[in-house]
């Protein structure tokens, strides 16, 4: 019975015989898309939320359960064609969600890997495959980013490589004898085009757990528990060992045997980067060399395919220098590649030997970003070639935006120094799971000049700007960004299903929304002007109100100097500026400096964008940029 699932394994198709590449072609790939990252803006979408163009891929999740709104919906199909909606806005960077093979029971947003070598097939189409999207990003000029998660991977394990003991019987009893499945699925995960598949597809499953799956499909037939010897099911008898993983008897080749996190781990770096964060996200052994192997092998193969950067999820949750092998193979194997990663932190993100934060330096976010030895001096190691999403800025935005001003922002720039490279730190109003409330868990739901404030502010501070599909049309806004709660369906929350608004008059409706108009403009100023791009920041002065600074791009010569107002007109005074003329990229206003002084009105939401020797306005009024 095994060697014929055996063989069938061998017959389905995986990435690399479905895209074989020659030498030169993976050679003019990579020469085609070596450029400087800090010139992308990025748009943000989870795949399976985003447009469906193929509802036969269309499949339901055993958890959350909304009929009419399948989970995995949107598909490549759909985001090939909705390429223009997103290129409309502005964008030159595309961030997909991970693609890769998902196994567990709620996995639509592809976060529990299963197989690092295939596409999960809920999201291709025979005419819209993986490199299909690749090529259609490339042809419009634009990059791709390939989310991974490196640090865990679901509780089936990994196909052909590891397997994850468990019971293949469908339901459990309890200790009075009532009779309890985990619903419709149950037995159906990951291929949604065969029943009771399971995890009977790992060749490294053991032969009588495959048998078992061919000859019993219903799950029905008492079995013998091979560990305990018990004949099962028998009312009592632990659930775990049908629906869950049992922690001690995970293979250490590929897996840490530490457990599963507890309250208070995660400020504690060994727990946190060697305990299981969840039943479904088992963390593996990442600094074992087969485990290495296994997963940079895949990302060469993706990179061969012209992925352009990666983005790591739940990067503090592996130890810096083992994380930064990974980003070093990757960066050896196709050096243009960008990758920037997840610490997630909901602070200053200085760590606790430089400030007053209960967390180690070892777990935030700059100490990534360098390879420093000490974590009380951020200067005692080089910039690391990783970079970071900018949490530590995030984190203030429920202190100032949402107070309309921009207070304690000046504060957290002068910090920048601590980072290997500020310039290439990836920032970003919300995301899939936090937003700028109070307990960072809800899509902003003020009010949209605040949002308009906070763009100004990204689109013209050091950084790669970040967009999260629907914020441009305050999709959801207030909505809790993930399922909070008992019932809660995908439908209630910010992951809600983008699609109804991206067809025929709602796709121009969407395109009209103010903050859609905005965000396109500061797209197209970024565009331009390379000091927004690259420059360093300079002469940071806060006041609340409003802000100014100077972006200077030594190389290309591009020197910019900028102002933000929140909700009030600001007169704004710059010192030790250069001489020149100065045309503001935003009213087409020109000044003359001769003294060093630049002197001019900001309206209130507004910014000032004085370019030297700029070519003056760029783009039309909106409602905020004016
Ligand atoms: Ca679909
Ligand atoms: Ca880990």
């Amino acid at each position: 019975m095994k060697s014929q699932i055996a063989l069938l394994l061998s017959l389905s198709s995986s990435v690399a015989s479905a895209y074989p590449l020659t030498t030169g072609q993976k050679a003019e790939r990579q020469a085609q898309h070596a450029v400087d990252f800090r010139e992308e803006s990025i748009y943000f979408v989870l795949t399976a939320r985003f447009f469906d163009g193929d509802a036969t891929n269309n499949y339901y999740n055993r958890d959350r359960i909304k009929f009419g709104d399948p989970h995995w919906r949107g598909d490549f199909r759909g985001l090939i064609q909705k390429l223009d909606y997103i290129q409309e806005l502005g964008f030159t960077a595309l961030w997909i969600s991970p693609p890769v093979e998902n196994r567990s029971g709620l996995d639509y947003h592809g976060y529990h890997a299963y197989d690092w070598n295939r596409i999960d097939p809920r999201l291709e189409s025979t005419d819209a495959t993986y490199q299909d999207l690749i090529d259609a990003v490339h042809a419009r000029g634009m990059k791709l980013i390939q989310d991974v998660v490196i640090n865990h991977s679901s509780q089936y394990g990994i196909r052909d490589q590891v397997w994850i003991d468990h019971l293949p019987i469908k339901y459990f009893r309890t200790a009075d004898g009532k009779k309890i499945s985990n619903g419709p699925y149950q037995g159906n995960l990951g291929d949604y085009r065969s029943r009771y598949r399971e995890d009977n597809d790992n060749s490294k499953a053991p032969d009588w757990f495959i048998e078992r799956a061919q000859s019993d499909p219903e799950g029905e037939v008492p079995l013998t528990d091979p560990v305990t010897k018990t004949v099962v099911p028998r009312p009592g008898y632990q659930p775990q060992r049908f629906f869950g993983i049992d922690p001690a008897h995970l293979d250490p080749s590929w897996y840490h045997l530490d457990g599963f996190m507890s309250g208070g781990d995660w400020e504690n770096p060994k727990a946190l980067q060697r305990k299981h964060m969840a039943g479904d996200t088992i963390d593996l052994a990442t600094e074992n060399q087969n485990v290495k192997d296994y997963l940079n092998q895949a990302m060469h193969l993706y990179m061969d395919m012209g992925v352009d950067a990666i983005r790591v999820d739940t990067a503090k949750h592996i130890e810096r220098d083992n994380l930064l092998e990974f980003i070093d193979d990757w960066r050896a194997y196709k050096p243009s590649v960008f990758v920037f990663g997840e610490n997630l932190v909901k602070g200053t993100g200085l760590g606790q030997e430089l400030s007053n934060d209960n967390g180690s330096a070892t777990i935030r976010p700059w100490w990534y970003t360098r390879r420093a030895t000490s974590p009380a001096d951020p200067r005692s190691g080089p910039d690391s070639g990783f970079s970071v999403l900018d949490f530590p800025l995030f984190s203030t935005f429920r202190d100032n935006i949402l107070r309309g001003n921009f207070s304690g922002i000046g504060q957290q720039l002068a910090w920048d120094w601590i980072y290997g490279d500020a310039t290439k730190l990836v920032t970003f109003f919300q995301n899939h799971d936090v937003g700028p409330d109070n307990d960072f868990k809800f899509r902003f739901g003020g009010e949209t000049w605040q949002a308009a404030m906070v763009y100004n502010l990204l689109w013209t501070i050091r950084g790669i700007p970040c967009l999260y599909y629907g914020e441009e049309i305050e999709f959801q806004k207030g909505r809790p960004q993930d399922i909070d709660g008992g019932s809660m369906t995908l439908d209630q929350t910010g992951r809600a299903y983008f699609g109804d608004h991206l067809e025929g008059k709602e796709a121009q409706q969407s395109l009209s929304h103010p903050l859609a108009r905005h965000i396109k403009r500061l797209n197209l100023i970024r565009r331009q002007i390379p000091a927004l791009q690259k420059g360093q920041m300079a002469q940071v002065h806060e006041w609340g109100s409003g802000m100014s600074f100077v972006r200077d791009d030594a190389e290309s010569g591009s020197y910019a100097v900028v102002a933000l107002a929140a909700n009030a007109d600001q007169e704004v005074v710059v010192n030790h500026v250069r001489p020149g003329t100065y045309r503001d990229a935003v009213t087409g206003r020109e000044a003359v400096v001769a003294d060093g002084q630049l002197k001019f009105a900001v309206r209130a939401h507004s910014a000032a964008i004085y370019v030297r020797n700029g070519g003056g306005k760029i783009g039309a009024d909106g409602v905020f940029l004016r």
